[in-house]
């Protein structure tokens, strides 16, 4: 389970505890701005506190990347070095997972926190004439009161006061430049990821296609496999989330799976449901629910010899909750108890 500390999450470590097949959280130091440094004090109180309810830090989710990295910035090797250093830090408190993101600006989009099902349940959806339709910079303003009161992971307001100058950063770099970027950032910090066997998973880019014009780059086989070429060290591996690789039909996800063999090092597992192939909303974990085939997900990742950790993705709002979008407990523990249920029959008909 994702848990994002108690001083933000409101699921407590208690109830993650009790769900059943649940051994680890994946977290982060969620106050922690991206391209500062992350002290071992703080690393080891956030590992202690988890510990002491039963559990343990099974990765980072995420340590951020500064925009100055993503852009290419003068000034990015400054932010490198401090990102290195974190990366020391964690190495020697044990942590051998970090998941990252490379995408511009804008962390995962969607245009609605709350849209009802016809359960009544409520959904993080997309719809991509909402996002023609916005300016990016009412971006922000437009999805603000239906946080629930929490801090969205990508969209905090200090970041989203200045998105006119973060698109300034981007005017002149496309997907090249992107990739290039990506490479300069991964070959300084291999060396500290094989001396502390620190495996780096790259989440892919949440809708896999560019928005408002800015460049994205992680959203399907043929460029996650170029990445993985391009830096071809088992320490550049991959977050495989089926929900984001997902919102493009074309992508054949456990085909996709069996191609990374060795290099996923983190699996999202979630569900989506398309209304039109540009129009989709979030679902029940449940294969039925949605659009993916969740067994055949699973299976792809049991056969490639996945061993790293797998999480549950966001989760509907139900029974009354009120938690960050996509965040709350029951509708995830709904979806790690299916997982593992999956897991299992898939393992079991795999030694018979
Ligand atoms: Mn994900």
């Amino acid at each position: 389970m994702r848990w994002y500390g108690s001083a933000y999450d409101t699921v407590t470590l208690a109830q993650i505890r009790q769900i059943p097949g649940v051994t680890g959280v994946i977290s982060t130091l969620y106050d922690a701005a991206p391209g500062e440094v992350w002290s071992r004090e703080r690393i080891r109180a956030l590992k202690e506190e988890i510990a002491q309810s039963g559990l343990h830090l099974s990765g980072i989710e995420s340590v951020n990347v500064h925009e100055a990295i993503k852009a290419g910035s003068p000034d990015r090797d400054r932010y490198i070095d401090n990102y290195i250093e974190t990366l020391r830090n964690l190495g020697q408190e044990d942590i051998h997972l970090v998941c990252y993101n490379f995408m511009p600006v804008f962390d995962w989009t969607r245009t609605e926190l709350a849209r009802v099902r016809p359960d009544g349940s409520t959904v993080l959806a997309y719809t991509q004439d909402a996002v023609d339709a916005l300016d990016p910079e009412k971006m922000f303003d437009s999805i603000a009161g239906d946080t629930n009161g929490a801090v969205m992971p990508g969209w905090e307001p200090e970041r989203m006061a200045h998105v006119k100058e973060l698109f300034e950063m981007y005017r002149d770099v496309d997907d090249e430049r992107l990739f290039a970027n990506l490479q300069y950032f991964l070959e300084r910090i291999m060396p500290v990821c094989n001396r502390y066997d620190i495996r780096m998973a790259i989440h892919p880019d949440d809708p896999a296609w560019s928005v408002f014009g800015l460049p994205r780059i992680i959203i399907n086989k043929e460029n996650i496999l170029r990445m993985m070429k391009m830096v071809d060290d088992p320490h550049n591996g991959v977050t495989f989330c089926s929900g984001s690789y997902g919102t493009n039909p074309e992508n054949d996800l456990p085909d996709m799976i069996r191609s990374l063999k060795g290099r996923i090092h983190f699996a999202h597992v979630r569900n989506l449901k398309f209304i039109t192939p540009s129009n989709f909303e979030e679902a029940a974990h449940l294969s039925s629910d949605g659009s993916f085939d969740m067994y055949e997900i699973v299976k792809a990742l049991y056969e490639i010899g996945f061993d790293g950790p797998i999480r549950p993705d966001h989760g509907r709002m139900i029974w009354g909750e009120t938690a960050m979008p996509g965040y709350g407990l029951y509708d995830r523990a709904l979806g790690a108890a299916y997982i593992n249920g999956l897991w299992e029959a898939v393992e079991k008909a795999g030694k018979s």
